[in-house]
């Protein structure tokens, strides 16, 4: 065949093409899926979204807002209760509260500051409070003036130096958001100070489709894309299931990869499930303050937590967490196939806490050695272990020592794989532990006499079949 009738069959081709699809550019129609329609993008599956989620296990939370400036105190005396319901617990009306906003100017907040503590303490995303209960908004919100560009002297935008922050260091940024609103007129703002969960307000819908809903599509289409949007405040009276399964759909429409936690529907189970409905609305569960015993099987969860009593900053709370009681807290939460999400509440001059950051540095000094145990690890397949616990990956157990043995034998109960090897995950040079098998399934490895971490000795066993 010649190259002139060749080149004569493509122009019949291409023109035929551009007749079948429509006249459409010639890449638009080879997207097509031959019925000249433009295939639809498949939704991704909660796991292709999570993948990520999985695989960073650490992430910060941070409470910053109004109430940073009281930091616990009204009046000139102490409120009992966490600091960022100041508002709530000390009964101050709409008109007071909103004198917090001229004093709001924390100079000394540096965004590159915050991410790099989160990063050096080995957390993978951030959790930023965008609007607590108290409705203020800690962004250039342009559907009201209750925010940080508007109200304050300080009118830089926080979350938007935190965006650029986290993308610059390869941190996902996520928003807390409050379905809740102490402040807005159609919310629960008119009871205020004398607010009850149970009270309903018969604007609550325009607040949702006027005012909620345009600020989650500013933080998205602004600030994102975002890893999470982490809702809360969904107990009041007026929020319903079906309105957080068409939150859920909205805000998957306005990014179809982010991940939503399960506050956006109603009744949490314990605080840390589902509600009761057969399709639960969420992508994982959050058990607040606490760590189920036995993990949440068949669902994705993430436990979030306090370093000292407050989310919110209070300047007399130093019940801090040692660094010892988190380190182990967070190898509890990974063997039970959960995320954990440690909270810092920065001060009203834009400071994280300094017990706060020691405690992130000694963890990110831990985890730079021993991050492999924890980062995309599964729960643990050993039923109780007495000195410590395990998290998982393929063909590796990582048993992490809490207890040390004093025998320098260490005792491994109900494992039924044949193991192949034995190392120190500390020890660059992985010198094989010997072993033996003892009785059914107990393996007793002979491990140093002086324990090498006193808080979390990770020792890994390379074992064969699932
Ligand atoms: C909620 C917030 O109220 C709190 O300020 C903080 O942001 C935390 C992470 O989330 O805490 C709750 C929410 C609901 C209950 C208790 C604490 N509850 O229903 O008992």
């Amino acid at each position: 065949m010649t190259k002139k009738s060749n080149k004569k069959i493509l122009v019949v081709l291409t023109v035929l093409m551009m007749v079948l699809c429509g006249l459409p550019s010639i890449a638009k129609c080879s997207e097509s899926n031959g019925s000249g329609a433009e295939a639809k993008s498949k939704p991704l599956s909660r796991e292709e979204r999570m993948k990520w989620w999985h695989e960073a296990r650490f992430g910060m939370f941070i409470h910053w807002g109004l109430y940073a400036i009281p930091a616990g105190q009204w009046k000139g005396k102490k409120i009992p209760g966490i600091g960022e319901w100041i508002m709530d617990k000390a009964h101050i009306p709409i008109p007071e509260y909103e004198q917090l906003t001229g004093q709001f100017n924390p100079v000394k907040f540096n965004a590159e500051q915050w991410v790099q503590i989160a990063k050096n303490a080995g957390m993978k995303y951030i959790v930023i409070t965008s609007k607590h209960h108290d409705g203020f908004c800690m962004w250039d919100s342009k559907v009201t003036d209750y925010d940080i560009i508007d109200a304050t002297p300080f009118k830089r935008d926080v979350l938007k130096e935190l965006s650029r922050a986290c993308r610059e260091n390869g941190l996902k940024l996520c928003f807390y958001h409050s379905i809740m609103d102490w402040h807005h007129p159609d919310a629960q703002g008119p009871f205020y100070p004398n607010y009850d969960a149970q009270n309903s307000n018969p604007n609550f819908t325009r607040y949702v489709e006027n005012y909620l809903k345009p600020q989650l599509k500013e933080l998205v289409e602004n600030y994102g894309p975002l890893g999470v949007l982490w809702f809360d405040g969904e107990w009041v009276k007026d929020w319903t299931e079906p309105m957080g399964r068409d939150m859920y759909n909205y805000v998957l429409e306005l990014q179809p990869d982010i991940i939503i936690n399960n506050r956006v529907g109603k009744g949490r189970k314990g605080l840390e499930g589902f509600s009761d409905s057969k399709e639960p609305v969420g992508d994982f569960g959050t058990p607040e303050q606490r760590i189920p015993a036995k993990g949440l099987p068949g669902v994705n969860w993430e436990t979030c937590m306090t370093m000292n009593d407050t989310w919110g900053y209070k300047s007399y709370d130093d019940n801090w967490k040692s660094t010892q009681e988190l380190l182990r807290k967070l190898a509890d939460i990974a063997s039970k196939g959960g995320n954990f999400l440690l909270n810092v509440g920065p001060t009203a001059e834009g400071l994280i806490p300094e017990p706060s950051v020691e405690r992130l540095a000694a963890i990110g000094h831990w985890l730079k050695i021993n991050g492999e145990s924890i980062y995309g690890t599964t729960a643990s397949p050993l039923g109780e272990i007495p000195w410590g616990r395990c998290t998982a990956k393929p063909g590796r157990l990582y048993l992490h020592v809490f207890d040390w043995p004093t025998d320098a034998k260490l005792e491994v109960p109900a494992l039924n794989n044949t193991v192949t090897k034995a190392y120190l995950l500390a020890d660059k040079e992985k010198s094989p532990l010997t072993f033996t098998k003892e009785g059914q399934n107990n393996l007793v490895i002979n491990v140093p006499p002086k324990v090498p971490d006193k808080i979390n000795t990770v020792i890994v066993l390379e074992i064969k079949d699932k």
